[in-house]
């Protein structure tokens, strides 16, 4: 018998888009490698790219990947102890429902498992404990919460010995399960105890991807978050764990219960030996994932440039930031770390780099209790223009703003669209992007709603007003946006 399958579930996507993006399931990659360290069996099923171009069509979405009774075939023929789910978007809901429910449907006795940053902020509603029918996952038996700063590992590995042992599930930390109709809650670890585990991660169980000629499957999509990638193959890099800010629209945000809050880097010695691994598979472009690349510290900027020194001793030919890099980690210390990037594109790096804007109002900053503000991002610009680095073809730069955020008015809003429209004017080559604000579980402004939540599907305009200024400005640097399709290589 298996011990676990870990599933990256179907992807949903609005009817009439894109196909969806790829990544490697980095979550359930990570969690893979720490349990094989203990001896468990474990392995790897990505819906998603087992059948990317089977599509359902489920009302106004499309679901791409193996269908759910291929899924569970595939699944039941592995006779695993436990399934667990990678439920790491509000917007995958559906897929996750109807796998949970094929997966009983065929009889699978086994336990459930969901885990990943939206099963855990609806860890209570999930397991029934709400008053949506929208929420809850009938046939979900646990929730493993410790969402981001590494509990995931510890906890699950504590759950398995647990299932395997028949013990009680209370003296695993970091997990939602039901006891007699009531939804329990474990206590988390505290931040220390997750930094001694966050120390000794190595780095995820990539051989577990699917590959072909040599190269993890991923790279055949060429189709991550930010823009398509000049060098192949590439692969993801996380270097640190969660976030110390509490931006109001964002889960890293928020000290929910269950969750550990706080940010720590993982080992740079271990970080340096995924590198050299990376670099040994013929690795082109790094994508570094964090939230928080610089941390909050110079001791942190320290160890960030480092990691960047030794990303370039070891030839990798870009390197991406589609997360954005905090404002605060780029002008501080005399604007250390966007000096080492200058110095990197000196070196014939290509580097892409957002910048997180998010309001051109100072009181919408506030109101958002974004950690900077705007005299803070005008030295991030001002910075750039002085150094020529947008005159260099290596160096690409986005940045992002929303408007429609709780608390802003129409005018703070067209203060935002001047703000970026001023960018676009300003630097030619910049990607300048506004979206709407969108609520997601575990924030605030999700939590407040008295009307039965829907996952989202894409950035819905607030009020037409809105919608009218967002789209006058989108027409007008609509020649930065051309993406290219995204569509799989041909394998
Ligand atoms: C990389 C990333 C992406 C990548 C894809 C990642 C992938 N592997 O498929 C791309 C760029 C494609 C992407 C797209 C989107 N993203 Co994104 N993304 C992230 C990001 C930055 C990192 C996720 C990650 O890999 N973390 C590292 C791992 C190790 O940590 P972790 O995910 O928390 O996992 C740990 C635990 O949660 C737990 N765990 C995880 N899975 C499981 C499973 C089991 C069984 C168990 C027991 C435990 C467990 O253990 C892990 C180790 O400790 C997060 C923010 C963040 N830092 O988490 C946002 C984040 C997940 N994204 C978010 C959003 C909103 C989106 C989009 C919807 C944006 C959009 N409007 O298009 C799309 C949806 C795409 C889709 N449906 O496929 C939100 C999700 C909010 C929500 N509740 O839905 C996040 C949290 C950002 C934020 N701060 O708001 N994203
Ligand atoms: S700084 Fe970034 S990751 Fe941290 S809470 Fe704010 S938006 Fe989220």
């Amino acid at each position: 018998m298996l011990d676990l399958i870990l599933v990256r579930p179907r992807v949903v996507t609005p009817l009439g888009t894109l196909p969806p993006r790829v990544q490697p399931p980095d979550p359930i990659a990570y969690l893979a490698g720490y349990l094989l360290k203990f001896g468990y069996t474990v392995k790897i099923k990505d819906l998603l790219v087992e059948d990317y171009d089977n599509v359902e069509i489920v009302g106004n979405r499309k679901i791409n990947g193996l269908s759910d009774v291929m899924a569970v075939d595939r699944i039941l023929a592995l006779n695993p102890l436990a399934v667990g789910i990678n439920f790491e978007f509000w917007t995958d809901t559906l897929s996750v429902k109807l796998l949970v429910e094929s997966l009983r449907k065929a009889g699978y006795k086994g336990a459930i498992i969901l885990g990943g940053t939206n099963a855990s902020a609806l860890n209570r509603q999930i397991l029934g404990d709400s008053d949506f029918e929208q929420e809850k996952i009938l046939g979900v038996d646990i929730v493993v919460n410790n969402r981001n700063v590494g509990g995931g590992e510890y906890s699950l590995e504590k759950l398995l010995y647990c299932l395997k042992e028949v013990s009680n599930l209370r003296e695993v930390p970091g997990i939602s399960y039901k006891e007699e109709d009531k939804v329990i809650t474990t206590n988390s670890l505290t931040l220390e105890e997750v930094g001694g585990v966050v120390k000794e991660i190595t780095g995820p169980a990539r051989h577990l991807y699917p590959r072909k000629d040599g190269m993890d499957i991923y790279s055949y999509y060429n189709n991550p978050f930010s823009g398509p990638v000049k060098f192949l193959p590439f692969a993801s890099l996380f270097t640190s764990r969660g976030c110390p800010y509490n931006c109001g629209f964002c889960l890293e945000g928020k000290d929910t219960p269950g969750f550990v809050k706080g940010w720590m880097r993982r080992s740079c010695e271990k970080i340096f030996r995924e590198i050299d691994l990376l670099a040994k598979e013929g690795i082109k472009t790094i994508l570094i994932q964090d939230e928080n690349f610089g941390g909050y510290q110079p001791n942190h900027l320290e160890e960030a440039c480092n990691i960047l020194d030794y990303i370039a001793q070891k030839r990798i030919k870009a390197i991406y930031f589609p997360n954005a890099v905090n404002v605060q980690s780029m002008i501080m210390d005399d604007f250390k770390l966007l000096r080492k990037l200058k110095n990197l594109v000196e070196m014939g790096l290509t580097i892409r780099l957002a910048v997180p804007v998010e309001s051109g109002s100072d009181s919408v900053l506030k109101i958002m209790e974004k950690p900077h503000s705007i005299n803070m991002l005008n030295k991030v610009f001002y910075f750039v223009e002085k150094e020529g680095l947008l005159r260099r073809e290596s160096f690409e730069l986005e940045a992002w703003a929303m408007v429609g955020y709780p608390g802003e008015s129409f005018g703070q809003a067209g203060k935002t669209i001047k703000y970026m429209a001023a960018l676009a004017k300003r630097f030619p080559r910049i990607e300048p992007a506004v979206f709407y604000f969108q609520p997601v579980p575990g924030i605030i402004a999700y939590e407040g709603r008295d009307i039965p939540p829907e996952p989202q599907l894409e950035s819905q305009p607030p009020n037409g007003k809105l919608k009218g200024l967002v789209e006058r400005y989108n027409r007008k640097v609509k020649d930065r946006f051309k993406r290219p399709n995204f569509k799989p290589m041909d394998f």
